[in-house]
Parts: C-alpha cells; structure tokens; sequence
C-alpha cells in the first residue's frame, strides 16, 4: 500500500474515536488533512462536531469542507486532538513540527482531554532524534538563542547542527510570526532533559518534543492498522 493509502486507513480508524457533540482539535500534516477529508464527510452525513483547528491552513481546509470551526477562546476544553507526528516512540513521546505548527499543535494538545496521533508505520522509531527536532524561537537575538541551544545541547551530550528553516529565500514564519531552528542532534536518549532545558532557554517559543500528551497512536502499515496505547 503506498504512504497515503495508509494515512488514510490510520485517519479511519480514529475517525472512530469520534462522537456527536465532540469538541475536537484538529491537527496539521499530510495525515491530519486526511482525516478532515473524513470528518467532512461525517459531518455531511449529520456528525456534530466543533473543530479547532492548529493551523490557518488546517483552518482553510476545514473551512473548504465544511467542517464546523471553533477558537480555542471560544472553547477553552476539548475533548480529543487528532493530529500527526514526525516521529513516534515506544512510549508515546513524539518529534512533531515538520510541518510548522508545533505551538498551536501543542496548545490545542494541551488543552485536550485526550490526544491520539495518526501515522504511517515509517514514524515509529526506537529512539526520538532521526527527524531534526523543529525548535520555535522568537527572531530577536536569534544568534544568542541559537548559541544557548548549543551549549545545551553539549551539556547533554547531543551535538549537531541547528538549521534556520527557510522558504522561497526566506525564514519560515510561523502562524505565530517565530523561526523555526531544525536541530540535528540525532538520538535523543532523554527527551525529557532537552524539552526542560529548551523551555529554560528565553528565546525558545517551543520545541517538537511532545511528551505526555499522546494517550494513544494509530499506526498503519503494510500488516494492517494497530493501535498502540501510552
Ligand atoms: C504535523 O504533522 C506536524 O507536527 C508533523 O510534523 C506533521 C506530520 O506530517 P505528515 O502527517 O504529513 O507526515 O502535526
């Protein structure tokens, strides 16, 4: 089966988690748009959902389909996210932001009861740290930042690259108006150390460490679609 074939299957099944009345955040990605592809046809067939969306083109799509759109302002408790990830661990720790939403994809994650991820068996790793970690940071000192991140990064022993991601010529702006610093750090053997010493850093808006956040991930591959709780 190809890559979006599974997306699609992994987007059904947790299509099922879905009931009338949800208060649903809506995740950014390839695999997210599938899912609102399936929502829409839900809601069109009489589902009543809210959705809040982690990203303006997530908003646009939702809007194109005829998903019903909340803000998080308007509706400050959700009942589940469905988003996607760049990577995914054995324990439900995930690389998120190859997309560019991290921070809207974290706070709508964070103010969800629940959050199940959507993936394609290739996201599945061992370890966190193949995909280079998205960090959002605030464009002022941009430099100093990218030094303390540095220096971090060696006291944890992790050493690599950071990369300003750019498009057309330019710094990648966030919905949130940050840059997004790639870090190549590859494995990562404890997230948790890095997410805290990141979040200690003040030019640092966000990283794409999710941890605690995931309560389940849907995965597809080859031998059908699992399941794997946190
Ligand atoms: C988004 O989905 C991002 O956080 C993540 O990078 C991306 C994964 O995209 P895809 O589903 O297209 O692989 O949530």
């Amino acid at each position: 089966m190809n890559a979006r074939t599974l997306k699609i299957e992994a987007a059904r099944v947790a299509l099922e988690h879905v009931t009338d009345g949800m208060r649903l955040g809506i995740g950014t990605g390839s695999t997210a748009e599938e899912f609102v592809r399936l929502l829409a046809e839900k809601v069109a067939a009489g589902m009543t959902i809210i959705g809040v969306p982690t990203s303006e083109r997530t908003a646009a799509l939702c809007r194109e389909l005829g998903v019903p759109l909340s803000t998080l302002d308007e509706t400050p408790e959700l009942d589940l996210t469905i988003d996607g990830a760049d990577e995914i661990d054995p324990d439900l720790a995930l690389v998120k932001g190859g997309g560019g939403a991290l921070l809207r994809e974290k706070i709508v994650a964070s103010a969800s009861a629940s959050m199940i991820v959507i993936a394609d068996e290739t996201k599945m790793v061992d370890t966190l740290g193949r995909f280079p970690l998205p960090i959002e940071v605030n464009p002022f000192g941009l430099k100093s930042t990218e030094l303390a991140i540095t220096r971090l990064a060696e006291q944890l022993g992790l050493k690599g690259p950071l990369t300003l991601r750019m498009t057309q010529g330019e710094p990648f702006v966030t919905d949130g108006g940050h840059f997004i610093l790639d870090a190549s750090f590859g494995r990562i053997p404890d997230p948790r150390a890095l997410s805290t010493g990141l979040h200690a850093v003040p030019g640092v808006v966000e990283h794409g460490l999710f941890l605690g956040l995931a309560k389940a991930a849907i995965v597809a591959g080859a031998d059908g679609v699992k399941t794997v709780h946190a």
